[in-house]
């Protein structure tokens, strides 16, 4: 069984009030970590080995140490809570069952950061959870563990919780800060990294719920206890928001020693798939990460078995691996269309485009349009290699990952399964009626 930090209390009927919390134990990490300095805390969240549980992976105690420090310069932590990643549901559950877990994250990172001034960026439709966190911000406000002179301490720290528009773009780092300031989200150049020039200018920290929420319990028991739990650079723990083809859809908190086979089959989390259907393919990080067949799915190209963390997913590199990602494990059963399920995504980057660079503002419609055409019954042979020289042309050549993130579902749903592709094309009749593939897995 996978050891528990951020979940442990979820079950405790009333867990998402203070008092509750509290009687659990909470924020007894924060009064800890009050008592610390910052570059303590610092050090403890770079023993840890804590990466970004967004998508990127990037080390976070390394990030923070990036955050510039100017004479007289406000600094800011500002919580991607745009969790728009198809797949994508854990910070949703975070931030309704536990909210106080994120705040007092929040409340450690900023008085580490030195931010007096923390912001909550959140998916304009998760409507109903600003509601539940300024209700934990009212409350931990009221108990003395945010606003001012916090603890006796002098340090102060207010936290505003900012409603998004919609748009799955902000979930993108510098998007979300132009629209925190009020603009257009559009991705801006980087560098300068919001480490150095993040919102209004100033150094910034943007980090994703989960990744925030994880320094409680590192505090608690210590970054070198919290880097003993899962394997290499994977370490602590990772929540996965399992949909698609499963028994049990859900969040789960892993320790990231498990196998994809085991996460997928046991009791203790998916419980297999439904009507004892084969797997036909997963994609284990949202919808922006790779799909990969079931055969690669479950052992590595060495033959070993794939394990749910960063680096027994990526194993092979795109070829034959894929990404933990957000950690949006999406189930396929073998009577999936891989095809119509890429159509799906391309309409879905096309839409969310903010249109800036050329590559993504035309590539994602061309895509689109183009497996719709296959989809459809339409497509030429052709096609498919149009489509594979359209996701090479925007792969690494855009301002933000969503390029990427557009290209790299179509390049693998064709690497894995062009027989399917070229099914549609030969026998559009069977797979518009049937809807399945000949692909090897
Ligand atoms: C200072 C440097 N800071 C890097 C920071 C950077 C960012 C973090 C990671 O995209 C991925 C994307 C999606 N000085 C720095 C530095 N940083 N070098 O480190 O940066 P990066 O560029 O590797 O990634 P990113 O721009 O954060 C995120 C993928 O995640 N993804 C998307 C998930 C979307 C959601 C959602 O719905 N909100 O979770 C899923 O896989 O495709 O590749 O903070 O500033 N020298
Ligand atoms: Fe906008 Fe796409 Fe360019 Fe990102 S890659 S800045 S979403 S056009």
């Amino acid at each position: 069984m996978s050891k528990k930090l951020l979940l442990k209390d979820a079950h405790i009927e009333g867990i998402r009030y203070f008092e509750t919390y509290r009687k659990q134990g909470g924020y007894t990490a924060a009064e800890k970590a009050l008592k610390m300095t910052p570059d303590e805390i610092l050090e403890e969240v770079k023993a840890s080995g804590l990466r970004g549980r967004g998508g990127a992976g990037f080390p976070t105690g390394m990030k923070w140490s990036f955050l510039a420090k100017p004479e007289g310069v406000p600094r800011h932590l500002v919580v991607n809570a745009d969790e728009s990643e198809p797949g994508t549901f854990k910070d949703r559950y975070l931030m309704e069952f536990l909210p106080h877990v994120l705040i007092e994250g929040m409340l450690i990172s900023s008085f580490c950061l030195g931010s007096n001034v923390s912001y909550i960026y959140i998916r304009g439709e998760y409507s109903w959870i600003p509601d539940i966190l300024e209700e934990a911000i009212e409350e931990a406000k009221a108990a003395g563990f945010l606003g001012k002179n916090i603890l006796g301490t002098g340090f102060d720290c207010e936290i505003y919780v900012q409603r998004g528009g919609g748009a799955y773009i902000c979930g993108e780092e510098t998007a979300l800060l132009e629209s925190l300031e009020g603009k257009r989200g559009n991705p801006r150049l980087k560098p300068p990294f919001p480490a150095v020039k993040g919102l209004w200018e100033r150094p910034t920290v943007v980090n994703n719920v989960e990744s925030i929420a994880a320094v409680v319990p590192i505090i608690d028991i210590g970054g070198a206890e919290y880097a003993k739990i899962g394997v290499g650079r994977s370490t602590g723990t990772k929540l996965i928001s399992a949909c698609g083809n499963i028994n049990k859809p859900g969040v789960y908190e892993i320790d990231m020693t498990i196998t994809v086979e085991e996460f997928i089959y046991s009791d203790e989390y998916c419980g297999g798939i439904p009507n004892g259907k084969r797997l036909k393919a997963c994609i284990p990080g949202g919808s922006s990460v790779p799909i990969v067949p079931a055969n690669l799915l479950l052992k590595t190209v060495n033959g070993e078995p794939r394990y749910m963390n960063y680096e027994s997913l990526a194993d092979g590199g795109f070829a034959t691996g894929t990404m933990m990602g957000s950690g949006g494990f999406i189930v396929l059963d073998e009577d999936q269309c891989v095809v119509e399920h890429t159509m799906t995504l391309a309409r879905f980057y096309n839409h969310e485009s903010c249109g800036q660079c050329t590559p993504c503002r035309e590539g994602t419609g061309w895509m689109y349009k183009i497996l719709k055409k296959i989809e459809n019954g339409q497509g030429k042979m052709e096609d498919i290699d149009l489509l594979w020289d359209i996701q090479r042309k925007i792969e690494g050549n855009t301002i933000c990952p969503l390029g990427d993130a557009a290209a790299w579902p179509v390049a693998a749903a064709i690497r894995h399964f062009r027989d399917e592709f070229e099914w549609h094309v030969k026998k559009p009749e069977l797979c518009l009626t049937q809807n399945y593939g000949l692909a090897n897995y």
